[in-house]
């Protein structure tokens, strides 16, 4: 049978299950990522396992995300994760080495693996020909203790790559193009399969900006075949032994295919507040801009600085703005300074950020009052930058640095020569900043500061859910809505501080209301969770008494997320059930059996109607337990 490279993957992984799109299958993880604000919830949970070393052939710890260390929670956060690594066998990336995303593509992707990290934009190993998932915390623990992953066997959609882009259009123009055809649902359970002739343009860097920011399509993945282009990459690399190649059959079947001709693509962006709000920036042109970020694990490679800093090279920076540079790790940080790139940007103005995520999930650089601000990276939420006002639109490293000198939107089509950029014959490579763990860890005492607080555990579930309906949302509603982040990140690790931060976005009475009540309903629209897979969007409501989701439709990765923690995650069987819920509503469900459909009574109002559910076997035997992490405790003791 001829197979697409998804299939090729998934058959060599598959553990479970039938390769039949929408039916459930587990498959084994050869690696696994985390980064410190998801992390150090995966590893109290690897650690409740009780499993001596992790079973996967390469597991890595990012320190990325909050880096700031305004005071003793965040390098608590880093002692914890840098001793609980060397104690069970994870390789420790110490903070200021770069963005997990982007270091991982560099030293440890190879294609051909499966790659489990908590957190979404994992999918740029797609770049490099691995098929790479973001999960939830606790799966990742999971996969880290030898369990397989349990997914959907995903439909999968062929984008067919024709021409080559044009001068000053870039790969996240490409997916800019893709996200306004798709949405930001359209790729619920997808993987989006790059082929065709304008596969050999790309670069595995600029693969790696479109397998990134599929994950705003809601996709389960994006991935890219392993060629010669890989090849070259990981030569320069030093790892062209991790090569092999990795095509699809010639006549391998798709659920649906793209036709994408890149020599059509033209400079876009995402504006305000959604990633698939997309315009040419021809017609953003009379807009000026008040903050520029080049950044991110989307946009913050070699290429990308390196353009940036021949476009900024001899100019300065606009004065009405700030320009701020992340460079995506030390490797890119470092080749940035040997070859003057850096000097070229400082030169120029640029403020040099840490190699971090950093303004990308809210940790400083937050835009102004009413700020339009360009950034290089991939969600541009309301109120994610830090600043609630702020209008941030997502664009190319290219769109950035020519509005950085500019001061306004400008189409770059028209401005002076484009700089090319070569990619290296060879990378600098130092691995000095990754701690690999001692061959027995026995002996390692796990740093524990006042700020890890305790795993909180729910209860099993009992025959029926009674609760009120604690609050209403609309569409689209995505993990930061639930959870912010940003200025809270130092709360990732101490459930009881964090979870008072819930939904505080969107109605800021939220936390007290579920005090009060004790249990609640949350109703909600369609693609409900999407975005980040912080698993505290799950476990921070668990916490506060919230037994059930009640919504149009999920996304993925918080779907699961709710299973892990025990609460019931159902959709209307009829949209228009929406209405029929309001807050403040008790709610009955009868959940003696998962099987068909079930009953939702409105005892306040006095109707009923039906609700349905994707869940597995085993989703339904966890859900009971009360959550994965005490399923699987029962289990081992059993
Ligand atoms: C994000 O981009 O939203 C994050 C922060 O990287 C998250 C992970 C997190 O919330 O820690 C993600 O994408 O999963
Ligand atoms: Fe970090 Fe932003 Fe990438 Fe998330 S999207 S991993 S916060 S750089």
């Amino acid at each position: 049978m001829s197979l697409n490279l998804t299939q090729k993957i998934i058959k060599e992984h598959l553990v479970s299950g039938e390769m039949i799109a929408k039916s459930p299958i587990s498959i084994r993880m050869d690696q696994t990522l985390t980064q410190d604000a998801t992390g150090t919830m995966a590893y109290l949970q690897f650690e409740a396992l009780g499993v001596p070393r992790v079973k996967t052939e390469l597991s890595v710890s990012y320190v990325d995300h909050n880096t700031a260390q305004m005071d003793f929670k965040n390098p608590d956060d880093h002692i914890f994760l840098q001793t609980i690594a060397a104690k069970y066998g994870i390789v420790f990336s110490r903070p200021g080495n770069g963005i997990c995303h982007q270091v991982h593509l560099e030293r440890f992707g190879k294609p051909g693996k499966t790659l489990l990290g908590s957190d979404s934009h994992t999918p740029t190993g797609g770049g490099i020909g691995m098929l790479a998932i973001g999960a939830g915390g606790l799966d990742v623990a999971m996969a880290m203790a030898g369990e397989p992953f349990n997914l959907k066997m995903p439909m999968v959609v062929k984008v067919h790559l024709t021409g080559k882009l044009q001068p000053w259009v870039s790969a996240k123009d490409v997916i800019l193009e893709i996200l306004r055809r798709e949405t930001v649902k359209g790729g619920v359970g997808c993987v989006y399969e790059y082929s065709g002739p304008g596969l050999e343009t790309l670069t595995v860097p600029e693969r790696a900006t479109i397998t990134n920011m599929g994950a705003e399509l809601g996709a389960t993945s994006s991935i890219f075949p392993s060629d010669d282009e890989t090849r070259r990459f990981l030569k320069a690399q030093g790892r062209e032994n991790d090569w092999v190649e990795l095509v699809a059959d010639a006549d391998a079947k798709y659920d649906r295919v793209i036709e994408l001709n890149l020599s059509e693509v033209v400079p876009l962006a995402a504006c305000p507040h959604m990633p698939d709000i997309v315009k040419p920036i021809s017609e953003l042109e009379h807009l000026a801009v008040d903050q520029v970020m080049i950044g991110s694990c989307t946009n913050s490679s070699y290429a990308d600085l390196t353009k940036a800093g021949k476009i900024l090279k001899g100019r300065t920076v606009h004065p009405r703005l700030s320009l701020g540079i992340a460079p995506g790790s030390r490797q890119v940080l470092r080749m940035a300074a040997d070859e003057g790139t850096l000097a070229d940007l400082v030169g120029a103005g640029a403020r040099l950020l840490e190699s971090a995520c950093g303004p990308c999930i809210g940790m400083g650089f937050a835009p102004k009052t009413n700020a339009v601000a360009l950034r290089t990276s991939n969600r541009n939420f309301e109120k994610r930058s830090g600043t609630d006002s702020a209008q941030v639109y997502l664009v190319s490293p290219e769109v950035a640095a020519v509005a950085a000198v500019e001061g306004k939107f400008t189409d770059p089509r028209k401005w002076v020569s484009y700089p090319e950029v070569k990619m290296p014959e060879k990378f600098t490579i130092d691995d000095s900043m990754f701690i690999f763990p001692p061959e027995k860890g026995d002996d390692i005492e796990i740093v524990r500061g006042p700020n890890i607080a305790a795993l909180p555990i729910k209860e099993e579930m009992g025959a029926e859910i009674v609760a009120k309906a604690l609050i209403k949302v609309e569409d689209n509603i995505t993990t930061d809505h639930i959870m912010p982040a940003g200025k809270y990140l130092p709360l990732r690790s101490n459930v009881p501080e964090y979870a008072k931060h819930v939904f505080e976005g969107v109605d800021k009475e939220f936390y007290n209301r579920a005090r009060e009540m004790k249990k609640g309903v949350i109703v909600g629209g369609d693609n409900y969770g999407q975005g980040s897979s912080r698993e505290h969007a799950a476990l921070c409501p668990m916490y506060l008494g919230v037994q059930a989701v009640l919504c149009k439709s999920f996304a993925r990765i918080h779907l699961a997320n709710l299973v892990n923690f025990g609460i019931l995650p159902v959709t209307f069987k009829n949209p228009e059930d929406y209405n029929q819920v309001e807050v403040g509503d008790e709610l009955k469900i009868n959940v003696s059996s998962f099987d068909g459909e079930l009953t939702v009574e409105n005892l306040t109002r006095g109707v009923k109607f039906q609700v349905v559910h994707t869940l597995s076997d085993e989703d339904k035997v966890i859900l009971k337990a009360g959550g994965r992490l005490p399923y699987a405790k029962k289990q081992a003791s059993a």
